[in-house]
């Protein structure tokens, strides 16, 4: 809702709030609920799960990643990932596997394969662990190595978020099959949002290839041999941009019920933004290429502005971007 200063307070309370309910840890060992005379239900036991989750989403998300904002630390995230929705509402435990790709808790039963866990995670889980690469942001750029030196920061985090996205199983791909699927079990918004999350964070990540955009205080000096370095990290961000105009609008295109995230509002604006900056101020104006990609960029522009419309209805922060969007383009 934009009210980012009771967001900034209310998410400290809250994590005091899960601390003295203890919801970091599993209710007990017994994750399959055989012996569920004593304790709560599945349903329970999962929506307890789903609450932390949610908190420690939230704590990050406040934090951008920077450490001192960040209250919930991930090694006290003591309990599994969310299953899949079809589970969690037909009231079937099952396990699932921990923020670290392919590990599961100590007190899983030795005999369980990773091949009857895997399919049990959903949306959701894919979500938590996509947050938890995005936090690992680079903060310092003045103490953090040369993006062009493989060992660098960008280069590992670079790598966790490919990682991520390879990670993705089929039914959870940015396909018309899949998109098909999730509409009819009403998660065409939640999958909006996992691409649109995962582009946002390639986008925040090759800010570098921007610095007057993001008026970052410590840029990078590309040198002359870099030159080509730094033409690949703004045709990347450039094309992230893109890609987050086409999942918005072709989600749009559902109906605006799908861009309901208090979040899409500002990834499309961003990405707006990015895609006038590159074709105004980084594209040599006299090149033919640069007429041609403007063509072809224009309809995405109107599509984000559209569904930035559309969002109107549902948040009020939409609006105002709107005609900050419109305001950028005819100043540029
Ligand atoms: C949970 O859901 C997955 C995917 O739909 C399914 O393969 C699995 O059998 C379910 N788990 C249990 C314990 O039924
Ligand atoms: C090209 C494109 O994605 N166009 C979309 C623009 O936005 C409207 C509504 O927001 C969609 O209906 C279009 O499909």
């Amino acid at each position: 809702m934009a009210n980012f200063a009771n967001a900034f307070m209310l998410s400290g309370i809250i994590t005091r709030m899960t601390q003295a309910l203890q919801i970091n840890l599993e209710y007990n060992t017994d994750l399959l609920c055989q012996n569920n005379e004593v304790g709560p239900s599945i349903t329970a036991r999962e929506s307890r799960r789903r609450l932390m989750w949610s908190c420690y989403v939230l704590d990050a998300l406040v934090g951008s990643g920077v450490d001192q904002l960040t209250l919930v630390d991930e090694k006290d995230m003591k309990i599994q990932l969310p299953c899949n929705e079809r589970n969690f509402t037909q009231q079937i435990a099952c396990l699932t596997e921990t923020l670290e790709p392919g590990n599961w808790l100590s007190f899983v039963p030795e005999d369980v394969e990773a091949s009857a866990i895997q399919p049990n995670m959903g949306i959701m889980a894919y979500f938590i662990r996509h947050v938890s690469v995005q936090q690992r942001y680079i903060k310092h750029l003045d103490e953090a190595m040369v993006p062009w030196n493989p060992q660098s920061e960008f280069a590992t985090l670079d790598a966790d978020c490919r990682t991520w996205y390879e990670s993705l199983p089929p039914s959870l791909q940015f396909t018309h099959n899949a998109m098909y699927i999730r509409k009819d079990s009403s998660q065409l918004g939640a999958l909006c949002v996992l691409h649109c999350a995962h582009y946002q964070t390639i986008c925040d990540l090759y800010r570098l290839g921007a610095p007057a955009l993001y008026k970052l205080r410590a840029a990078f000096e590309f040198p002359p041999e870099q030159q080509d370095f730094l033409k690949q990290l703004q045709q990347i961000l450039f094309d992230a941009a893109r890609s987050l105009a086409s999942i918005i609008g072709e989600t749009a295109s559902h109906g605006s019920r799908m861009l309901a995230d208090s979040w899409l509002p500002t990834i499309t604006y961003d990405s707006s933004r990015i895609m006038v900056y590159h074709l105004t101020q980084i594209l040599d104006p006299r090149a033919d290429e640069t007429k041609r990609v403007t063509i072809e960029t224009i309809p995405l522009l109107r599509s984000n502005i559209s569904s930035l419309k559309l969002m109107g209805s549902l948040s009020m922060i939409s609006n105002s971007l709107v005609s900050k969007t419109i305001s950028k383009i005819l100043r540029n």
